[in-house]
């Protein structure tokens, strides 16, 4: 089984370094100005690539992987929203189990059916917990999920339904405020999810500024998630990207 995004991602949880991840939603990829998208991202030191969200309607997923390897050497990673969104092609796909909801079929149901596909595929498999926080808003994760998200300030739910995770032997959690979250997720949950279990976490949903990425990565987040911010306002990329570096360059000179 490959294990490299998880070596990666346990190794620089250990060495308290952080990384940045640029969510691609393939309905909304430019592909004519995508080369110059992946270029900067190359340029400023993206780390990873997550691909997909809750609701596709353009299948493009294999077009936008195929030129995320061929004009850089960034991983892509799946980030389905059921098992349709399996793309072979991709490096690694985060096996989410909801566990903040209570659908069964976004817990196990939608596994099962893509088990057979992803073992005899090459795509290195990410077992994540995921977590839906209120954002202040209705979010089409929520409404399609059909779940309930984690009350924005019950930081102890948040905490309890990743230790519960991590029991289960999930090996990454994913706190997401859904994508365009009016408030991200809160630092006081990203910190109690810290103190709780010992995986990295990705943080997600509503992460438009420097200032909410500092806090998240201050509050204990590993891997930063962001997509309509940079979509929005593609100078945030290089700000992000720099927030992240000297996030890292303070760890490594301590
Ligand atoms: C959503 O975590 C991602 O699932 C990113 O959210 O698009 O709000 O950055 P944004």
């Amino acid at each position: 089984m490959k294990s490299k995004i998880r070596t990666k991602l346990r190794n620089n949880f250990q060495q308290g370094r952080k990384s940045f991840a640029v969510l691609l939603d393939p309905d909304k990829v430019e592909l004519s100005s995508f080369p110059f998208m992946l270029a900067e991202s190359v340029r400023y030191g993206v780390d990873f690539f997550f691909v997909g969200g809750s609701l596709i309607t353009r299948y493009a997923a294999d077009e936008i992987i195929a030129a995320i390897h061929k004009h850089t050497h960034i991983p892509a990673i799946l980030f389905p929203g059921n098992s349709l969104h399996i793309e072979p092609s991709a490096d690694a796909i985060l096996f989410l189990s909801l566990i903040s909801g209570r659908n069964p079929d976004l817990l196990i149901g939608q596994h099962v059916v893509a088990a057979p596909l992803l073992k005899r595929s090459n795509l290195e498999v990410l077992p994540t917990g995921y977590m839906l926080v209120e954002s202040g808003r209705s979010t089409t994760v929520s409404y399609i999920s059909n779940t309930t998200p984690i009350p924005h300030d019950k930081p102890s739910v948040a905490a309890c339904t990743a230790m519960a995770g991590e029991l289960l032997g999930l090996q990454l959690m994913y706190l997401d405020a859904g994508s365009g979250a009016q408030n991200p997720v809160s630092p006081e949950m990203i910190a109690a999810v810290r103190k709780s279990v010992d995986t990295p976490i990705i943080v997600g949903g509503g992460i438009n500024s420097v200032a909410k990425a500092q806090a998240a990565l201050e509050a204990g987040a590993d891997v930063i998630v962001v997509g309509n911010g940079i979509e929005k306002n593609p100078d945030l990329l290089p700000e992000l990207a720099q927030a992240v570096r000297a996030f890292n360059e303070k760890v490594t000179a301590i």
